[in-house]
């Protein structure tokens, strides 16, 4: 049975492919992206057992995403299909050296989950076996019964007694202007809240670790990525634990938070000392940091372990 369980969309990747804007660009080459699910890929690469729960269209583009998700380890026995809503889409294009998010998602089957999605027995069961469950901000963000269904997550957490892990994602693309409100509950009811400090700043007007405890709630673990690329973690004990990140040659950063948090919540799961965790965070994300996609596999074991096992000097 899987140990950590990721719960959100799944969408087909386009990238065009010459780095030119949408109008012009002729040629998009294809690949897998979510939040979830690329933090659902990292965990499987660092030998954590983990399901991918959603939902994906009866097409071609969610078969696609199963069979990639399968390739990479995860295990999908329940995520469902839904006869006649797609599977959701996004493209990517980049103008001036910025990378762009263009959704077409509305109406796909993953934003059709709903608060009785969890009682279904294959999503249940793992649910009940699971000792981590990660969701993210852009679950609460694509429909509203997506938004009841994490109401359900946090209370059932209560009775099943996993550790609940929440990326902000903080997407105002998907917002659009509506009340943010059940992102702040999840946000409250997390064991674990991953927050990069630019979108703490937009969503919450400051990026300040004790601010944030103090807006959340002092039972979680908060862990903030800010610009100066440096890890900062927050455990309810009132513990700072700081680590900076590898230098690396940025070649697109979309899907570097979610391989952070695969590592550092792979490093949890391991009961590695925080230190660690971010280091192992870190590590991942340069990863992602260095390709196109939204996901990469982390650094062989050898480099892992040596790095993990390096004085603060040669870390960084
Ligand atoms: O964190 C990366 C994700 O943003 C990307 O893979 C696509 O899930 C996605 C989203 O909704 O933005």
């Amino acid at each position: 049975a899987p140990r950590a369980v990721c719960l959100g969309e799944a969408m087909i990747m386009l990238a065009a492919e010459t780095g030119a804007p949408l109008e012009d660009a002729e040629t998009f080459r294809r690949s897998v992206g979510g939040a979830e699910c690329n933090v659902a890929g990292g965990l499987a690469a660092l030998d954590i057992p983990t399901g991918w729960i959603s939902r994906v269209g009866a097409d071609g583009f969610g078969r696609h995403v199963v069979r990639d998700l399968q390739v990479r380890g995860v295990e999908v026995g329940a995520v469902e299909e839904d006869p006649v809503r797609p599977t959701g889409l996004y493209v990517k294009d980049s103008v001036g050296g910025r990378t762009r998010m263009h959704y077409y998602r509305s109406g796909s089957a993953a934003s059709a989950m709903d608060a009785d999605f969890l009682d279904r027995p294959a999503v249940r069961s793992r649910l009940v076996g699971a000792e981590l469950v990660h969701t993210t901000g852009i679950t609460a963000a694509i429909s509203t019964t997506s938004a009841g269904m994490l109401d359900r997550l946090a209370a059932l957490k209560e009775t099943l007694g996993f550790t609940l892990s929440v990326d902000l994602n903080w997407r105002p693309a998907l917002w659009r202007g509506n009340d943010p409100a059940p992102l702040w509950r999840l946000l409250r009811a997390a064991d674990v809240v991953l927050i990069g400090a630019d979108e703490a700043m937009l969503f919450a007007g400051t990026s300040d670790p004790g601010k944030l405890r103090e807006l959340l709630g002092p039972r979680s673990t908060i862990v903030v990525k800010s610009d100066a690329h440096v890890a900062l973690a927050l455990g309810p004990d009132g513990r700072r634990t700081e680590v900076p990140a590898l230098t690396v040659d940025v070649v697109e950063p979309v899907g570097a938070g979610d391989a952070f948090a695969a590592g550092f919540l792979a490093g949890t799961l391991q009961g590695m000392p925080m230190e660690q965790r971010l280091r192992l965070g870190h590590l991942s994300a340069a990863a992602v940091l260095a390709v196109r996609q939204d996901h990469a596999a982390p650094p062989p074991p050898a480099v892992r372990q040596a790095l993990l096992a390096c004085s603060d000097e040669d870390w960084a």
